[in-house]
């Protein structure tokens, strides 16, 4: 009787769930019964081994494991670019890649804006259990989608995955003990958090920042919260460790002493990193830049003013930036520059990859799927020689009114096979050679042996002696040439497939 109730659940929820695009629903009785949505964990109790005496069941039951198929595949629930293990350039698509789900969009995220509330109903945030036990139920079906989209990389803030309780002690039970779950579920698997943050900007306390606030006592308290973040994510091997500034910035001069707060936010970061040192975590620093919101204006504003911040307070070296190609576009920027400034100046260390509305104004936070940003994401990446130890992590979300289980596989698809097909035009950008040979040729009087070019490279040069050799030269107009940005659009176009 139970097993034909949960069959029952498990049916409902997967015509409720897939009205838009009939991904098949779960084909026997004998597979994992489903997803027990309510509380009724008893339900489902049967299916799957406890751990520790949590229930959990199938979240995304009638989703399979996401394979490839092709690019003639009509299957939404298939990768029609992505091939984890084709080697592209050099490196299979994975390790190009190394694809991250956020955790707090994709598991967390409720579809509340600030005009309405929640318009989710996930399985794993029933009402009807507590926080914690809400908490549990979330990182388990963190891990079956991560497994099923074949993804090895999640980002987390810490907040994210388990709630704040009545002191810093208990909050920090809290996040203990969720994260032994992670550590479990994540045994005898690929599996591990690509970063993880301090989620430094919700509550009530770092209202004026945490690094750069003007109390010191939410200093501290924030680099308590820092410190234990830290330890989680060295326990679950994370490769990196994330700054972003919520609230590390203003909304007047007029009260804010600006000098100030970026002395203390700079000391901030070098406790993280001389901690980082000691505790024998070694992870990858990386701050991530953004020009506003929620603050007016926030401190690490954009690539080229972070690398500032860094190099003024001797922090060079230390960090590496994560570019997110929506925070580019609110500071003014595109994608491209963004990841272009970090790669001259050897600090892209990883890419949040979403993308903006051209007609809203803000982080709207969607998957990135234009095929032509995506093949100028790749380029970045390709041109970087990848991205080490970092990856691109999806710091997109599911619009309000998409509200399917089925719609996380879809985006996430989406976002993953538009970046796999940006990285097989590149292959064929670079083979081509066409571009690159444009762009060189711009410079050819740079390198010309024994040209005036190479001498003012190697830094000899002098006013004076440039004066001599142009009054003794033709006028160089002659030996201006076009810069051809049409036709390095059409090279472009033509790797575009
Ligand atoms: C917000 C940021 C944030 C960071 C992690 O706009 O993108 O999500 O990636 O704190
Ligand atoms: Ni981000
Ligand atoms: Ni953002």
């Amino acid at each position: 009787m139970r097993a034909f109730i949960a069959i029952l659940l498990a049916l409902a929820l997967a015509a409720r769930s897939t009205r838009a695009a009939a991904p098949p629903a779960a084909k026997s009785a004998k597979e994992p019964a489903g997803s027990c949505p309510s509380g009724d964990g008893a339900a489902c109790s049967d299916d799957k081994p406890n751990f520790k005496g949590e229930w959990y069941g199938e979240f995304f039951p009638g989703i399979p494991k996401i394979k490839y198929e092709g690019p003639d595949s009509t299957n939404p629930l298939a990768f029609r670019y992505y091939n984890a293990d084709e080697v592209i350039l050099g490196k299979k698509m994975k390790d190009w890649f190394r694809f991250s789900v956020a955790y707090w969009h994709t598991f967390r995220g409720d579809g509340s804006d600030p005009f309405g509330s929640a318009t989710k109903n996930w399985s794993w945030e029933d009402p009807k259990l507590d926080p914690m036990q809400r908490a549990f139920r979330a990182m388990h079906a963190n891990f079956e989608f991560l497994d099923k989209l074949g993804v090895e990389f999640w980002c987390f803030h810490d907040r994210d995955i388990a709630p704040e309780g009545a002191t810093l002690e208990e909050t920090n039970r809290n996040l203990d003990q969720v994260a032994e779950v992670a550590l479990e579920l994540q045994k005898g698997t690929p599996i591990r958090p690509l970063w993880v943050t301090a989620q430094l900007f919700k509550h009530p306390r770092y209202m004026h920042g945490a690094g750069s606030s003007p109390n010191a006592s939410v200093f501290a308290y924030a680099a308590a919260q820092v410190k234990k973040c830290m330890d989680v994510a060295q326990l679950l091997g994370s490769s990196n460790y994330l700054f972003w500034g919520g609230r590390e910035g203003y909304s007047s001069l007029l009260n804010t002493d600006m000098g100030m707060e970026l002395d203390n936010l700079a000391s901030f970061m070098k406790l993280a990193v001389d901690y980082n040192k000691r505790s024998g975590f070694k992870a990858t620093m990386l701050l991530e830049p953004k020009p506003q919101e929620p603050t007016k204006h926030q401190y690490d504003w954009d690539v080229a003013t972070t690398v500032s911040f860094l190099r003024k307070y001797g922090l060079e070296g230390e960090f590496k930036v994560n570019v997110e190609c929506n925070h580019a576009t609110l500071s003014g920027h595109s994608c491209e520059h963004e990841l272009e400034t970090a790669r001259i100046n050897g600090v892209l260390g990883n890419i949040d990859a979403n993308t903006g509305d051209p007609q809203v104004g803000w982080d709207t936070d969607e998957f990135l799927t234009d095929p032509r940003e995506c093949l100028l994401v790749a380029l970045a990446v390709v041109r970087n020689g990848g991205l080490g130890v970092g990856g691109i992590n999806f710091d997109a979300k599911l619009r309000r009114e998409s509200t399917s289980p089925a719609d996380l596989f879809y985006a996430h698809i989406a976002g993953m096979d538009g970046l796999a097909r940006g990285l097989r035009s590149v292959a064929r950008l670079i083979e081509d050679g066409r571009l690159d040979k444009l762009r060189a040729g711009r410079y050819a009087s740079w390198t010309e042996k024994g040209g005036i070019g190479q001498r003012i490279r190697s830094g000899k040069a002098t006013l004076e002696e440039l004066e001599k050799w142009a009054l003794s030269n033709p006028d160089p107009i002659a030996d201006v040439a076009s810069g051809s940005q049409e036709l390095a659009g059409i090279y472009l176009d033509m790797a575009m497939r």
